[in-house]
């Protein structure tokens, strides 16, 4: 009965909190992608007006909670320089969201150089990769079809990780919550290789 009790209290208690770390080249929409996340997943979160957004210099963060469980996120600055910061990030996080800009394509050679660097890394091996093509709503941007291929040659080094590629737009919102549960599901999943942290409420 103790047993019982004790781990209805731990239940009703304690909170599971993953980190997703949001990775990407500087201007494909990360701080715009958790401001869209953040208003999404709670109602009463008055969102940034998104051209207040500053480029991300170090490290912004959020969290979210849902079904049981808290996500905190790490957005990224993606700077070249700053991007030498990222693997610090990759040790304690249980998922990866990267964000492409669609509408930029002088840089997609550039964003999928800077993919290929970040999952060669062993310490992100088994993370689920979640790869958003944001700025859906811009006219003439490439669609997952267009996307899909270009880092699908990196198949080899994705390896057998969970991995998804997504359209949405950070500014209208389309493709937010689709994106989030899959990772959701996949964290879960994926808990008894990365296991949650696990605090109090
Ligand atoms: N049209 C459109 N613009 C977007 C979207 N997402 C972001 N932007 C714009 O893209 C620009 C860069 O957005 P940020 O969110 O600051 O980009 P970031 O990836 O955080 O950039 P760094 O912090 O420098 O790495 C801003 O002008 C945003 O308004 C989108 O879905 N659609
Ligand atoms: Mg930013």
């Amino acid at each position: 009965m103790y047993t019982l009790f004790s781990g209805l209290y731990r239940y009703l208690t304690q909170n599971e909190e993953y980190c997703v770390v949001i990775l990407g080249l500087d201007d494909a929409g990360k701080t715009t992608y958790l401001e869209a996340v953040k208003a999404a997943m709670s109602k009463d979160y008055k969102r940034m007006d998104p051209s207040r957004i500053t480029p991300t210099v170090g490290l912004n963060t959020g969290q979210v909670e849902t079904t049981g469980i808290a996500i905190q996120f790490w957005d990224l600055g993606g700077q070249a320089e700053l991007q030498t910061l990222w693997d610090k990030y990759y040790s304690e996080c249980h998922g990866v969201i990267y964000v492409i800009d669609s509408h930029d394509r002088d840089r997609i050679e550039e964003s999928k150089e800077a993919f290929d660097k970040m999952i060669r890394n062993e310490l992100l091996q088994g993370v689920p990769l979640l790869v958003l093509a944001n700025k859906q709503d811009l006219p003439d941007c490439m669609g997952v079809r267009e996307v899909k291929p270009i880092f699908n040659q990196s198949a080899h080094l994705i390896g057998p990780r969970d991995c998804m590629v997504m359209p949405v737009s950070a500014l209208t919102g389309e493709g937010i919550v689709e994106g989030l549960n899959w990772m959701i599901d996949c964290l879960k999943r994926n808990s008894e290789v990365r296991p949650p942290n696990v605090g109090d409420r």
